[in-house]
């Protein structure tokens, strides 16, 4: 009962600085999206946006659903099996097809708006049952030259839209480019979402302890995100020793050493808009002269890459700048052992690439690793940084005991360290919407253990 008193009072310190919570974008809002998008469809085009599936968990029991990112930007629509139509009758429309009202189902599974609830409630301008999508939609194809659709997430509309054309576009060509430039309402929500998620690692920071699990420090950061009426944007991820080496690992299994720095990557999302934070700390409070010297590098790394986040800017700009910080580094520090070329390599493959495996950064918004690309290995022309786009920046030095394909000093051995805020570009620099969360040496070690 005290821990659950205790934890209680943990949050509301994080509720009171938070403070009030943005408005969910507004239904003018979205039909101003839908305008912009209808705009660029072919006029005797239909264009076809489904909600994402819903997948087992097990047996009869399934994953908690996420809406389909897009049919939440333009309609806000979360009910399974929605299904958003842009037609062209005279104006364009937006037609939605919904679950029918339905008592006995609902009963079991939750309300359900229905068609005359979604009509009255959200943005749109016709609703039709999902149990008539087989021939109301049918009859709305036969009327249409082109189709765009995303194929794999609705099977009943995957098999009518195969049905009646051969060739299908791909409406995320056009939605893609409205997501990557945030309005106002959408930063308000993302500076929320880097809010709360920045105070929740806070809170992990303070309570943690050697011996304490990584599953516990998780709980501390994922019962902040709920405590809030939020949840995690992706699994969350908490590695100490050589599990902060594994970029992805979010088994959180395992008790935490003393010696250890541990590395937290966890967000959250609120109305559908994602955080995306990363600090590595000490277990103990301290840092070891080895586990400070890494840090400082990746901090030194991470400023110089939040720098070149300008208007005008390539997207390998703050690559570039983290990856030239990060190879004279490790040169100087003795890991590499060659020249700043040489470490850097032809098109920043080299040598140092061993430490730093990953991009610099991904787009940030409805998706956490959000559309719009930028992201290492995308084609297409490079993107170009613009005011209202909110990026990540998370350079990292991994050093596994665990991996057999590098030769480095012990003293490094199970060191992984990476540093990761959001950043909005802005006419006037950039702008770091996670800035609550420390970072400095000298602040992360007065607060880590200091509950
Ligand atoms: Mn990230």
């Amino acid at each position: 009962m005290k821990g659950v008193v205790f934890r209680h009072m943990m949050y509301e310190r994080v509720t009171s600085a938070l403070g009030k919570r943005p408005p969910q974008i507004s239904h003018e809002e979205m039909r101003m999206r839908q305008r912009a998008f209808c705009e660029q469809l072919p006029i005797d085009g239909v264009a076809i946006i489904t909600n994402n599936p819903v997948s087992i968990r097990s047996r009869d029991t399934h994953h908690r659903h996420r809406f389909n990112s897009y049919l939440h930007y333009l309609t806000g629509w979360h009910g399974e099996e929605g299904v958003a139509v842009f037609h062209h009758d005279g104006v364009w429309k937006c037609r939605l097809y919904v679950q029918e009202r339905d008592v006995i189902k609902e009963t079991w599974t939750g309300r359900r708006p229905g068609t005359q609830g979604a009509l009255k409630d959200w943005p749109v301008d016709e609703t039709v049952s999902r149990e008539n999508i087989q021939s109301d939609l049918s009859d709305l194809l036969l009327q249409a030259n082109q189709i765009l659709h995303i194929n794999g997430l609705d099977r009943d509309v995957d098999e009518l839209v195969g049905k009646t054309f051969d060739e299908i576009l791909d409406p995320r060509g056009i939605l893609d480019e409205m997501r990557v430039t945030k309005s106002d309402a959408e930063i308000a929500l993302m500076q929320y979402a880097a809010d709360l998620a920045a105070l929740a690692h806070i809170e992990a920071m303070r309570e943690c302890k050697s011996g304490m699990g990584e599953w516990q420090l998780q709980s501390i950061i994922e019962g902040c995100f709920l405590y809030h009426k939020s949840e995690w944007a992706y699994p969350s991820i908490v590695g100490s020793g050589d599990n902060a080496t594994i970029l992805h690992y979010n088994e959180n299994s395992d008790a935490m050493n003393e010696s250890d720095v541990v590395l937290i990557d966890a967000g959250c999302e609120v109305d559908g808009y994602a955080s995306d934070i990363t600090r590595t700390f000490p277990v103990s409070g301290k840092f070891t002269e080895a586990q400070r010297a890494i840090y400082e590098l990746v901090l030194k790394a991470q400023i110089a890459g939040i720098d070149a986040c300008q208007v005008g800017s390539p997207w390998s700009a703050m690559h570039h700048a983290t990856s030239q910080v990060l190879a004279q580094g490790l040169i100087d520090l003795g890991i590499l052992d060659c020249s700043l070329e040489e470490a850097l390599g032809d098109d920043y493959n080299g040598q140092y690439r061993q430490f730093f495996m990953h991009g610099t950064g991904h787009l940030l918004g409805l998706d956490v690793h959000d559309v719009g690309g930028g992201r290492q290995g995308d084609e297409g022309p490079e993107r170009i940084l613009s005011p209202g786009m909110v990026l990540t920046i998370e350079p990292g030095l991994y050093f596994g005991a665990w991996r057999e394909d590098i030769e480095i000093d012990t003293k490094w051995a199970g060191i992984g360290i990476r540093i990761e805020d959001d950043v909005l570009i802005t006419n006037d620099g950039p702008v770091v919407l996670t800035s609550k969360c420390p970072k400095e040496v000298a602040d992360i070690e007065a607060i880590v253990g200091n509950n």
